[in-house]
């Protein structure tokens, strides 16, 4: 996949992507992906929090207000689950004209275990009022984005927050949460894209009235013009990558693999509506596909599924290798991206360059 000498990618857009890097795509052989190969996506800073202080604040339209330490949140009943993550903003770089943001590639998602206290349990003891629309999750950090001065915050309606099996994590694959996957506590949400899952979360809100903050109303938002409302983006499109076979060249990282035996090629895939049913290989850029085989190795429903397909290359030489994922709802991912003007939810088909030698 290599990205054109003229594509302009500015210094701006070189030191987000040095601050927020993706999952080496080869992290793909592992079904829990170890928590520094994970990608990261921090809009603000990475706060410094002290642990012994730091509350969880939970109020708004409740019957009764909770704050809790890090402990009495510890000490509480706790769940563990396997969610894989991807950035909304998964493929940006490749849409023409680039939308100029975090500008990834496609590797910009991490499959984790998450433990920590399931939300719904929480939210029935605070008992939410009748009147009560959404969930507000609040985070530690603070920035700027389009002049407005914000802390990072993103809400759910009160039925999905109850509803979508979401926890409120403070170990990441059996360990505390690192800083920049937000120490001490975020929030998971099972199949919704990356942005939801706030991190150095601090208080939960109660809302009567819709969220309108800046996350919610103004990013976010799938729409082809900026006077356009758009609809939200929730949850993940169905998509597969591959694992890089061979070995790649240092500079262009096209792939070199040898000939004369057939090559298992491997990878996993995913979506946020419902489990994969079907992965789908090309040896000729999306001209013709056969069917691969699935592993469902991680049993949680929101978690990525293995799968491998046995190539034959006919003869040495270049080829274009493509996967499609296909989930329970039908949904494929397509051969080209919908431009949209935040560069979101682009789950077009990978192509990988390779030559056989
Ligand atoms: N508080 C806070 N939460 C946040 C963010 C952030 O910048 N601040 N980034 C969001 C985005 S856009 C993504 S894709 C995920 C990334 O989570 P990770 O860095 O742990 O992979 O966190 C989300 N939660
Ligand atoms: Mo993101």
């Amino acid at each position: 996949m290599s990205v054109s000498a003229d594509s302009g990618i500015s210094l701006e857009e070189l030191r987000l992507a040095a601050r927020n890097h993706a999952m080496p795509l080869e992290a793909l052989r592992w079904p829990i992906t170890p928590a520094g190969l994970h990608y990261l996506l921090i809009h603000y800073d990475v706060p410094l929090v002290e642990p012994g202080s730091f509350r969880l604040e939970v109020g708004g339209a409740v019957g009764q207000t909770l704050s809790l330490s890090l402990d009495e949140l510890r000490a509480r009943p706790s769940v563990e689950v396997a969610v894989t993550m991807e950035c909304a903003g998964n493929g940006r770089a490749l849409l023409e004209p680039r939308p100029i943001s975090q500008p990834w590639l496609t590797e910009a998602v991490g499959t984790a275990r998450w433990r920590g206290v399931p939300l719904a349990a929480l939210l029935d003891e605070v008992e939410p009022a009748a009147s009560a629309a959404d969930v507000v999750f609040g985070g530690l950090d603070r920035g700027v984005e389009a002049e407005v001065e914000q802390r990072y915050e993103r809400s759910l309606p009160l039925a999905e927050a109850r509803g979508a099996g979401c926890v409120l994590a403070y170990e990441m694959n059996s360990a505390p949460l690192l800083p920049q996957h937000g120490f001490p506590l975020r929030l998971v949400v099972p199949g919704w894209y990356g942005m939801t899952n706030v991190k150095w979360l601090s208080s939960i809100t109660v809302t009567e009235e819709p969220f309108a903050g800046y996350q919610v109303a103004h990013a976010y938002r799938f729409r082809r013009s900026e006077d356009e409302e758009g609809r939200p983006v929730t949850r993940m499109r169905p998509r597969s990558l591959m694992a890089p076979p061979g070995i790649p060249d240092f500079f262009t990282r096209d792939r070199v693999v040898a000939g004369g035996a057939p090559v298992v090629l491997e990878g996993r895939a995913w979506s946020g509506k419902a489990p994969i049913v079907r992965v789908e290989v090309s040896d000729d850029a999306g001209a013709s596909w056969a069917e691969g085989d699935l592993v469902h190795d991680l049993r949680d429903p929101f978690a990525w599924s293995g799968w491998s397909f046995r190539w034959e290359p006919a003869s040495p030489g270049p080829y274009t290798l493509c996967c499609r994922a296909t989930d329970g709802t039908g949904e494929a991912q397509p051969l080209e991206p919908e431009w949209n003007l935040g560069g979101y939810e682009n789950n077009a088909v990978q192509r990988v360059p390779v030559v056989v030698r």
